[in-house]
């Protein structure tokens, strides 16, 4: 083109989400008792959450459902995004592993995308991977394993992201506990935390469902509504915050970030 007006390519922006599965109330639980799920209202929850999505200009791509898959919907487990570079997870939870494979077709599916993975014994999910900037934290969990974490820096260290591990052990995932601010804050609850010391900029939030946020702008977050008082304090640090229930995935162990993965 004429010099000095090359078209300025839209950022893409896409978020994978998967259909709730019809055995849903059947998803693992590690540190919460369990509570019935209601499944009318769990799909009444998924349909706004993607709602809330589309509202902030964002692409949902639907990974084919898995009916018999009880925690499929918590996509975010199942594959990483480094820009155009996928990463599929390694379960470290058996039964989620068979979640993988169609989440690999969808992901392959989007143009432009190279995809990679962690190979057993190594174990992933994609819970315990927090990008801020291009330092990658990942937990060391129950889910995810020392192999996991050396494969994921083997893959993403040559393309310059820098991934320190983050000793994870009262909560399911490292994303149970700490989230990131579109300025690289990380934002946690201190009693869900075992190695806050270990980030630059820590800041904590009044309520444990207040840690995850989705990024959806650079001044748009997305947060379940069972944290109103992180909400208007985040709303008080200048950010338009958008709420959504997701009471029913919350009973699962999941929170706002698990039901979506951005590709970015
Ligand atoms: C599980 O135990 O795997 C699901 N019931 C919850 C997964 C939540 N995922 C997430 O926080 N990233």
């Amino acid at each position: 083109g004429v010099l000095g007006y090359a078209p300025k390519r839209a950022p893409r922006r896409v978020a994978l989400v998967r259909i709730p599965a019809s055995n849903l109330d059947e998803g693992l639980l590690t540190h919460l008792e369990r509570r019935p799920v209601d499944h009318a209202r769990a799909d009444e929850q998924w349909d706004n959450y993607c709602a809330a999505l589309v509202a902030e200009g964002w692409e949902t791509v639907e990974v084919d459902a898995a009916p018999e898959l009880a925690d499929s919907v918590f996509v975010e487990d199942t594959v990483v995004f480094f820009g155009d570079l996928a990463v599929l997870a390694h379960p470290g939870a058996e039964a989620r592993r068979p979640e993988v494979e169609a989440v690999e077709r969808a992901v392959r599916a989007i143009p432009g995308v190279e995809v990679a993975r962690i190979l057993a014994p190594g174990t992933l999910d994609g819970g315990d991977v927090l990008k801020v900037g291009s330092t990658v934290y990942v937990g060391a969990s129950s889910r995810t394993n020392g192999e996991g974490i050396r494969q994921l820096r083997a893959i993403v260290g040559p393309r310059g992201y820098r991934v320190v591990a983050v000793p994870v052990e009262k909560v399911l995932h490292l994303k149970s506990s700490v989230t990131a601010l579109p300025d690289g804050t990380v934002i946690g609850h201190p009693d869900l935390l075992d190695a806050s010391s270990l980030f630059p900029s820590f800041l904590p939030v009044p309520e444990p469902e207040g840690v995850a946020v989705v990024e959806l702008s650079d001044e748009t977050l997305l947060m379940s509504a069972a944290a109103p008082r992180t909400a208007e304090m985040l709303s008080g640090l200048g950010y338009r915050v958008v709420t959504v229930d997701i009471s029913e995935f919350e009973k699962l162990e999941g929170c706002v970030t698990c039901l979506s993965v951005r590709v970015r």
